[in-house]
């Protein structure tokens, strides 16, 4: 491709507006440009890429055994009134009137559509087990469009739907679905992490995994190990509680001291107050658990893991107790409550009866405790894990792994569906003993353009894009020094018609622009390679540099073909 004829608009700055570093780049490296909030289109170079990406992504369904489908974006409304959603969704779904006045949805996802469709065209368990996906355009009315096509209104998914008929074989299917996963996430070069988003239902109904790239831009927090491929929603992680010293300490000498804090309620403010770290202090949290009020102890530096403590209690209800509440069972207002004097529930954390001793409310409003110590004072307390996992904890699933956190990006979605929507749309099979029964379902997306905004992420330096091989949009670019001197162009334009010849994909910036241009622009699109053609044309001598190398090397130009060749 000749670069004087691409429409490939770059930009020295990105406009103000843009925050995240792939949308700053492909602003600059002129892939997209926005419509209007939240839609974009896409240029020719981030057409080349996004048809990469869909590529990789087609090649590993169907490697899967999924068969590929085109779903309309224009769906009756009846669908998602039989399942429910309809009312159930606000202003996020895209709602129209054809031109007899009914009502339509624009489409931001397809449970409904390809539930309708088996029911029609599906019925024996012969034909099972089947996955069926699209890559099609989804429609969110999102409140806050943001970052490029990280969150966008109108978007590439690549979405799939499997049919079994029990629940054995729907996880085979989403195993199938998981493993075609981390192929294409690895093939398109991308640091990510399947994260267990409830962890261990995996088996039964319900269960799903996310797939998370990882970058600083991500919305979500996840913890992962760094030993194994344990990694989980940061809520839900799990940790192993680290062989605790003896839990009870000697209770050392020393009473407890009354400590005036006038109106100190914060750990921050406590922390502050006497120069101490979090990790001395005792954070008490009054709960009420299906109504009654419990007391959870966690050191300060840690956050109480609520659904912990729920299953614990076994608890339906389980909720942050109200002021009110607060003041009754402690006898002080909220951020002065503590172990001492409670006459109701108390559950402590492993860490906290590992202290020696720490500072508590004094359950008096502007008063703390020092000097509580878990052997005296926390005797007959309930004891268990219930906070949240902490970076440099115990990984929960191998011997020597240690917890890290990271900002992730979902760039995947598995689920178990079970029957939510076959039987809400009432779509049945006949089974190998001739009893109707409910297709067991599950539900599988990626969001393909979303992949490009991650893949940007964590693949640019400070001059600009750089693309791994298997997606760039063009794979060498040739880039003769100055389009006036004809030596230079005839060897560019011979060295271009060799690659091309041999399949590869040449980009020739044949623009008569000044050498400087040319190179930050070629190091903004970030094509892997580029041949510079320059003052040594004349004796069939040219330089290689490589995108992801600092040095460039030269070349005879046999030896540059046949390295071009063969990257
Ligand atoms: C809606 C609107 C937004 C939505 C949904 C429905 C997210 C909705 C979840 C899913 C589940 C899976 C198949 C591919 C993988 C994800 N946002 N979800 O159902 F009406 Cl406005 O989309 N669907």
């Amino acid at each position: 491709m000749r670069q004087s004829q691409l429409l490939m608009p770059t930009l020295r700055e990105a406009p103000s507006e843009a925050e995240a570093a792939s949308h700053i780049l492909m602003l600059r490296a002129g892939l997209i440009r926005q419509l209007a909030a939240g839609i974009y289109t896409y240029l020719p170079l981030g057409r080349r890429v996004l048809r990469k990406l869909e590529q990789i992504v087609r090649e590993e369904m169907d490697q899967a055994g999924a068969q590929e489908v085109l779903m309309p974006a224009m769906q009756p409304a009846e669908l998602w009134q039989q399942s429910g959603r309809y009312e159930v969704y606000g202003p996020e779904l895209i709602r129209l009137h054809d031109r007899h006045d009914r009502e339509f949805t624009l489409g931001p996802t397809h449970e409904e559509v390809i539930t309708a469709l088996i029911r029609s065209e599906v019925s024996s368990y012969r034909q099972l087990p089947m996955t069926l996906y699209q890559i099609q355009t989804k429609f969110r009315d999102e409140q806050r469009p943001r970052y490029g096509l990280l969150r966008g209104r109108e978007f590439l998914m690549k979405d799939a739907y499997s049919f079994d008929e029990d629940f054995d074989s729907l996880h085979r299917s989403y195993m199938s679905m998981y493993e075609a996963y981390n192929r294409i996430f690895t093939r398109c070069g991308l640091n990510y992490r399947a994260v267990e988003a409830d962890a261990g239902s995996i088996g039964g109904e319900g269960g799903t995994h996310e797939f998370m790239a990882l970058a600083e831009i991500g919305e979500d927090t996840i913890a992962a190990c760094d030993a194994c491929s344990y990694a989980a929603n940061l809520e839900k992680a799990e940790f192993r509680v680290e062989q605790q010293a003896d839990s009870m300490q000697a209770a050392e000498q020393g009473e407890l001291e009354r400590l005036h804090t006038p109106d100190i309620k914060k750990i921050e403010q406590l922390v502050e107050a006497f120069g101490i770290g979090a990790d001395a202090f005792m954070k008490t949290l009054i709960y009420t658990a299906d109504g009654s009020p419990v007391a959870v102890i966690v050191r300060g530096d840690h956050e109480v893991n609520e659904i912990k403590v729920k299953n614990v209690l076994g608890a339906a209800q389980f909720e942050l107790a109200d002021h009110v509440t607060t003041e009754r069972v402690t006898g002080a207002p909220t951020g002065f409550a503590g172990p001492i004097g409670l006459t109701i529930p108390i559950l402590a954390d492993y860490a906290v009866m590992a202290m020696e001793a720490g500072i508590a409310g004094a359950n008096e409003q502007d008063y703390h405790l020092g000097n509580v110590q878990p052997g005296v004072h926390l005797a007959n307390v309930q004891v268990g894990d219930f906070r949240n996992a902490i970076a440099g904890d115990c990984c929960p699933r191998c011997e020597q792994g240690r917890l890290t956190f990271h900002r992730g990006i979902e760039v995947g979605h598995v689920f178990k569906l079970g029957t939510k929507y076959s039987d809400a749309l009432n779509a049945k099979f006949l089974n190998a003993s001739g009893v109707e029964q409910p297709f067991i379902m599950g539900c599988y997306g990626i969001g393909v353009s979303r992949l490009l905004s991650a893949v940007l992420e964590q693949h640019a330096d400070s001059n600009g894009i750089v693309w791994p091989k298997s997606i760039a949009p063009y794979q060498v670019h040739v880039v003769p020094v100055s389009a006036k001197d004809q030596v230079q162009m005839d060897l560019a334009l011979h060295i271009a018609a060799r690659l091309q010849e041999a399949g590869i994909e040449v980009l020739l910036d044949d623009r008569d622009e000044r050498p400087g241009v040319k190179f930050k622009d070629s190091d903004l699109i970030g094509i892997p390679l580029r041949i510079v053609i320059g003052k040594h044309a004349a004796e069939g001598v040219v330089e290689l540099k490589l995108r992801n190398e600092a040095e460039a090397q030269k070349l005879g130009l046999e030896e540059a073909i046949a390295f071009a060749l063969e990257k």
